[in-house]
């Protein structure tokens, strides 16, 4: 093989061993594609209407995959060009392929909008370009040809003659060698993104096609206050914040789930994801939360939750007297520790199978999730559930508590202001709201403060029951200028939020929110 053979062919495996890093990348990170789809997704869309409505007719129904192909044809080529390039020069072949990142990164971006993430398949596939660009090519080097005529070499070093691209043998072993193992490495990569991208897709379709015996919910009348800048009463699946230590989302087909309840029981019980079908199904408002969540923070969400209690499957099994907790189990081996009091009392705790009348996301646990309402995510609301087991709490440790977190996680009386948002108003009467909880307990009170006067009461909006957050309103007068605005809540058991300030570690954050704005005249 001619040596400037070899450099295409360099070329060639750097530019696939790229794509495939990357599309490993996006498929574990569950995107649609990967940067090359995205790419020709970017030219579809830059093609202008009656050229893309030619070429669409031209190639007919097979339109995407040709463009996709076409794609990575002319990735191939270019990716040639560049080994033969990084042959003579290892940066012009560099800059070639930084390039194409370019490029990538602008269809990946374009294909999803979100940046972050949209990015780090790019950003993996140039550290692979670069990287294994360096290490096929340096073999090839003409300069590294001539110094390998090795130090016992005796007399002027004779420059490299084009066409006798110095064919030395150890050379070329050592880059057939190493072409061999990026080919390993690339299909190795390959087969595992393959994997988890095909087992997404599969179980993506199998929820798809579930009809849940669930409704959507209804907003309570009077409970979504509708102010601009508010956190609507309804969290949409889609802005649900998410939380869990799973860094690819577990993919489970419902057909395959099962859920064992076991331990300090009489009777194990084994369920299906029919079964739940099956079962009579409870519906509520539950309003979930991490205890993460610093004050004024995010991590906190409302919806309608579809599922079966979990007090009813404990009923049938028989749960000894001397238990006092429920070990739960992930797939993935997270796990978390319930008091079980939480799970058999009157509240609806439940095993949750659909999120605003839809089937679980996969983010948010699918197929099956644990919501207990009154207790914090990280002890009680494992996703992507499997396994319930009765025991007693001096027996386990689970995955926060080792790390340092309080055993038992009841939610904290909080409240947030959310309105006015951006730090500007106009004076003279401002609507300052928020949203307040206390899970299971209920909000009682919320009052306002601006700047150190009177405390003001809050309007409350209705609320379903106790289980949920509520909204508030209240007007204040402020003259042109800066002001602070603070918010307490009370509860229904009759406690005042505390001013004291603490951080989240270990069982959730205290103190008030406050937050400044500027009055304009
Ligand atoms: N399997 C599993 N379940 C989990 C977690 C996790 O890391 N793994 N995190 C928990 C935490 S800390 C919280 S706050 C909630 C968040 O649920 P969400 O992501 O649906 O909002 O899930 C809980 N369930
Ligand atoms: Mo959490």
């Amino acid at each position: 093989m001619d040596a400037r053979w070899r450099g295409a062919v360099a070329g060639l495996i750097t530019g696939l061993a790229g794509v495939v890093a990357a599309s490993a990348v996006a498929s574990l990170l569950n995107q649609r594609g990967g940067p090359s789809s995205s790419v020709a997704e970017l030219i579809r869309d830059l093609t202008p209407g009656p050229v893309a409505e030619k070429l669409i007719h031209l190639v007919g129904a097979a339109d995407k995959p040709t463009l996709q192909w076409g794609v990575l044809a002319g990735l191939m080529l270019v990716s040639a060009w560049g080994g033969v390039l990084a042959q003579r020069r290892y940066t012009s072949g560099a800059l070639v392929f930084a390039v194409l990142a370019v490029i990538g990164a602008i269809g990946a971006v374009h294909h999803t909008g979100d940046t972050a993430s949209a990015l780090l398949p790019v950003l993996v596939g140039v550290v692979v370009w670069l990287v294994v660009l360096k290490f096929l090519t340096q073999p090839l080097d003409d300069r590294a040809r001539s110094a390998d005529a090795g130090p016992g070499a005796v007399g002027p070093v004779p420059s490299p003659q084009p066409g006798n691209h110095a064919d030395q043998p150890a050379q070329r072993r050592t880059f057939l060698i190493r072409a061999g193992w990026t080919l390993g490495a690339t299909a190795a990569v390959g087969i595992v993104g393959r994997y988890w991208g095909r087992s997404r897709r599969d179980v993506e379709q199998a929820r798809d096609l579930l009809h849940l015996p669930v409704s959507a919910g209804r907003e309570p009348a009077g409970a979504d206050l509708a102010i601009e800048d508010l956190s609507p009463w309804r969290t949409s699946n889609a802005d649900f914040y998410r939380i869990d230590t799973a860094f690819a989302v577990p993919t489970i087909d419902p057909a395959d789930w099962r859920l064992r309840i076991h331990g300090m029981v009489d009777r194990e019980l084994t369920l299906t994801y029919q079964d739940l079908q099956d079962a009579a199904i409870t519906e509520d408002w539950i309003t979930l939360c991490c205890v993460s969540n610093d004050v004024g923070g995010d991590l906190i969400g409302n919806a309608w939750w579809s599922g079966v209690r979990v007090a009813d499957l404990l009923k049938r099994v028989g749960v000894h007297p001397d238990a006092d907790a429920v070990l739960q189990t992930s797939t993935d081996g997270w796990t978390c520790g319930t008091p079980l009091a939480a799970l058999t009392d009157e509240r609806n705790a439940l095993l949750a199978i659909a999120m605003n009348g839809k089937p679980l996301p996969l983010e948010h646990g699918f197929p099956v999730r644990m919501v207990v309402p009154g207790l914090y995510g990280y002890v009680s609301a494992t996703k992507w559930l499997v396994d319930l087991k009765v025991t007693r709490f001096d027996r386990f440790d689970a995955y926060w508590t080792e790390r340092g977190w309080a055993e038992l996680g009841p939610v904290k009386t909080q409240s947030r202001i959310e309105v006015p948002r951006g730090g500007r108003a106009v004076a003279g009467p401002v609507t300052v709201a928020g949203t307040a909880w206390a899970q299971h307990t209920g909000i009682e009170r919320v009052e306002v403060r601006l700047d150190g006067e009177e405390w003001q009461d809050a309007q409350l909006a209705a609320v379903p029951g106790n289980d949920t957050w509520v909204q508030w309103q209240v007007v204040v007068t402020a003259t042109p200028g800066n002001h602070t605005v603070v918010v307490r809540a009370t509860d229904k058991s009759g406690y005042v939020q505390t001013p004291v300030k603490q951080g989240a570690v270990p069982d959730g954050a205290t103190g008030w929110h406050s937050i400044s704005f500027t009055a304009e005249g």
